[in-house]
């Protein structure tokens, strides 16, 4: 059951998925998200197919971005979204490298980490159109990455590459 509590921070989710019906990676990933303790659905954007960026030799790649309200802790929210990970069935190979499913924890609020195994906002944001475009159909415009710059700003300068949208 979601139940967050009062203190609880706005997070954004990048989901991504290019192996074994991408689509519906992305759709099981969002319920499971959803059904974790602590963690609330805000919104869920559109589906974007795009090229991959960095290795050419894998399927393109379908991508959406979730916004939930947590009361977990950035650190907690990034093991639970690992956990689904691994029940996607996603072994961690080459870096950039095809899989069946790649949750990235974008944003936290207002804040900004820097520890070993959590960067946040997460590094190359902004300049990857298949997390800005989604990111911007279901964010405020106005919305400040931290040290990076404000959401409207950063998609005017980022080239779809390819990007379009499949799903409503
Ligand atoms: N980590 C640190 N910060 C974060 C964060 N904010 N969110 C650490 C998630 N993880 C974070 O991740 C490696 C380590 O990053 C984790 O142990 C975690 O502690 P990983 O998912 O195992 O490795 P990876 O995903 O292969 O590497 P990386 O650099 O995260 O890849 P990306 O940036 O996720 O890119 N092309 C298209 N069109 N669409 C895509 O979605 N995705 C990728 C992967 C490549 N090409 C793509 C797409
Ligand atoms: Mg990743």
């Amino acid at each position: 059951m979601s139940n967050p509590e009062p203190m609880a921070d706005v997070a954004y989710i990048g989901l991504g998925s290019n192996l074994a019906e991408p689509a519906e990676q992305i759709d099981s990933a969002r319920q499971e998200i959803k059904a974790l303790d602590r963690v609330e659905e805000i919104a869920f954007s559109s589906m974007y197919r795009s090229p991959p960026m960095g290795p050419q030799d894998q399927p393109d790649y379908i991508n959406a971005v979730m916004a939930v309200r947590t009361s977990l802790t950035p650190i907690e929210l990034l093991r639970q979204l690992q956990a689904i990970e691994n029940h996607h069935g996603r072994v961690r190979g080459k870096r950039w490298g095809a899989r069946t499913l790649d949750l990235d924890l974008l944003l936290y609020g207002k804040r900004q980490i820097s520890e070993a195994d959590l960067v946040v906002p997460h590094p190359g944001i902004s300049e990857r159109a298949f997390v800005l475009y989604p990111l911007q159909e279901i964010a405020e415009a106005d919305l400040l990455i931290p040290g990076y710059g404000v959401l409207k700003e950063l998609v005017r300068q980022c080239p779809l590459a390819g990007l379009h949208k499949i799903k409503s």
